[in-house]
């Protein structure tokens, strides 16, 4: 399973994604900083739907809001 975090550092919703992921030392999300690259922004956008963040691809399929998005990933946790 692929899994792509779309953010931006000063997004405190990213934040609270972000704390997360570190807590639980979580290695299998690839972070996808919208402002550090252009065609993350425009794969967002076009992928997604819109340009919100935090936005997680799972398996290219968008996932918004930062409570359904740590939701999802306390019921599947890292194998
Ligand atoms: N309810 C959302 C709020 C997310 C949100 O407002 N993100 C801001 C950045 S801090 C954003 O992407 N704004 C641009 C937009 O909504 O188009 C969540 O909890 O994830």
């Amino acid at each position: 399973m692929t899994l792509e975090l779309f953010k931006f550092e000063s997004c405190p919703f990213c934040q609270r994604v972000l704390q997360y992921i570190r807590q639980t030392g979580r290695k299998d999300i690839i972070l996808r900083d919208i402002h550090e690259n252009k065609e993350y922004e425009r794969r967002l956008l076009m992928e997604g739907g819109k340009r919100q963040v935090p936005c997680l691809f799972i398996d290219g399929k968008p996932l918004y809001e930062s409570l359904e998005i740590l939701k999802w990933l306390k019921d599947h946790p890292e194998q």
